[in-house]
């Protein structure tokens, strides 16, 4: 019966993992996939998700099934660490919200959401570049994907003017997805006086805007400061819908835990809206997990967990700002030529090398050093202990 199916190429960043298992050096490195490792290259767990895993594991809950939207009390916690305690729409009662299988989850229901009541073009514009599962996932979603400027290969910066000008260029009413903090893969991010210019261009074109936000915290090591594209947006009057995941800011990645969130502008609205976005739910899986869910709702309404995660957020994300001035100061200290401040103004777990195609591989071959071919490495598979080799292989692949 499938003789006729075409065999399909491996998912590029699984198969940088394939790669580095079978090579035999021991001083491989892995700077691939985006997942936090500690200063000693191991996969991290929170403590503050194993005492709140603990916490759970005492109430001795039943495993029933939650409803099509998930665990209440993280969807409303969720919602108040995104839009912040001072949102106009979270007091008025005008967010309506859905538990999901964590960020790719909530960007796909969102993608649905769209396809099926947005009233304009069913076409999302990306970023270029973008993570790459996001034109997956709208296309899948039944929505035509279009992009926008956003990287300057030349300063290896933002091109804001170039984005800008095609937020202007598209049609009215357009939907435009934005990475709302620590862009994947550039680590690029807008200025908060850009993002303000964003926002205007965007309302001026009356377009909506759909945030993605996977890594809340994991920029400044702040959930406030890395929310205020999407909070500032909301102020403006805009009405975003909202992609959140749970999987880098908590290391809660094979949990899969996350939510969408739609603001409307009125609770008549939002009621609607919620009707649907169960409808839609439904025949996708019924109803989320909870395990996961139960572990982020125990340390979001806990004040003194909330308190400890937020401290151990922003150990995470100043270990990954730590890694990049050390790889910038160990590439000086070598004499490299090339100005490398890019790896430490950009943001997040990757920085864009600016490396070609061609370096990646040489950088992999002569090096076992493993990442994307368009030059993004993970900053969080760095460490103390192979920060010197892998500036001593990027000098000698860039001189
Ligand atoms: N959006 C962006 C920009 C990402 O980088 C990721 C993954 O890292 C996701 C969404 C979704 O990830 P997950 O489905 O693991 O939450
Ligand atoms: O960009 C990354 O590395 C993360 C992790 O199929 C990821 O988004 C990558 C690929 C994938 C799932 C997660």
């Amino acid at each position: 019966v499938w003789s006729t199916v075409p065999q399909g190429p491996p998912d590029a960043i699984l198969g940088i993992t394939e790669a580095f298992k079978k090579d035999s050096n021991s001083e491989k490195i892995n700077l691939g996939v985006g997942a936090y490792r500690d200063d000693k290259g191991k996969p991290y767990v929170l403590p503050s998700v194993k005492q709140a895993e603990q916490k759970v594991m005492q109430q001795n809950l039943d495993k029933e099934y939650a409803g099509i939207t998930g665990v209440p009390d993280f969807t409303k916690a969720a919602a108040l660490l995104a839009y912040g305690p001072n949102s106009a729409p979270l007091k008025e009662g005008r967010v309506a919200i859905t538990q999901s299988i964590s960020g790719t989850g909530a960007l796909r229901i969102g993608g649905a959401f769209l396809q099926r009541f947005y009233p304009g073009a069913k076409a999302i514009y990306i970023p270029t570049p973008s993570w790459a599962n996001h034109k997956a996932v709208f296309l899948d979603s039944g929505l035509e994907v279009k992009q926008y400027r956003y990287y300057d290969k030349s300063t290896i910066g933002l091109d804001f003017d170039g984005m800008v000008a095609d937020i202007k260029a598209m049609p009215k009413g357009s939907i435009i997805l934005l990475h709302a903090c620590a862009h994947n893969p550039t680590g690029v991010d807008p200025t908060e006086e850009q993002w303000k210019k964003i926002s205007d261009a965007v309302k001026e074109g009356e377009h909506y805007p759909f945030f993605d936000m996977a890594y809340q915290g994991f920029a400044s090591g702040d959930t406030d400061k890395d929310a205020f594209a999407l909070r500032y947006f909301v102020e403006q009057g805009h009405t975003p819908c909202l992609a959140q995941s749970f999987a880098k800011n908590m290391g809660l990645y094979g949990e899969r835990v996350g939510a969408f969130s739609i603001v409307t502008a009125t609770k008549e609205e939002k009621v609607k809206v919620d009707s649907q976005v169960k409808i839609l739910v439904r025949p996708l899986y019924s109803n989320p997990p909870v395990h996961g869910a139960r572990i982020a709702s125990t340390i979001l309404n806990d004040a003194e967990l909330n308190k400890q995660w937020l401290g151990e957020v922003k150990d995470m994300a100043e270990r990954i700002i730590k890694m990049r001035a050390l790889l910038k100061e160990n590439l000086e200290k070598l004499g490299s030529k090339r100005a490398w401040n890019h790896i430490t103004d950009q943001i997040g777990m990757f920085a864009y090398t600016g490396l070609t195609a061609e370096q990646m591989t040489k950088l992999a071959e002569e090096h076992s050093v493993y990442a994307t071919k368009d030059g993004r490495i993970s900053v969080a598979g760095i460490t103390s202990g192979n920060v010197g080799r892998l500036a001593e292989a990027i000098y000698k692949i860039t001189g």
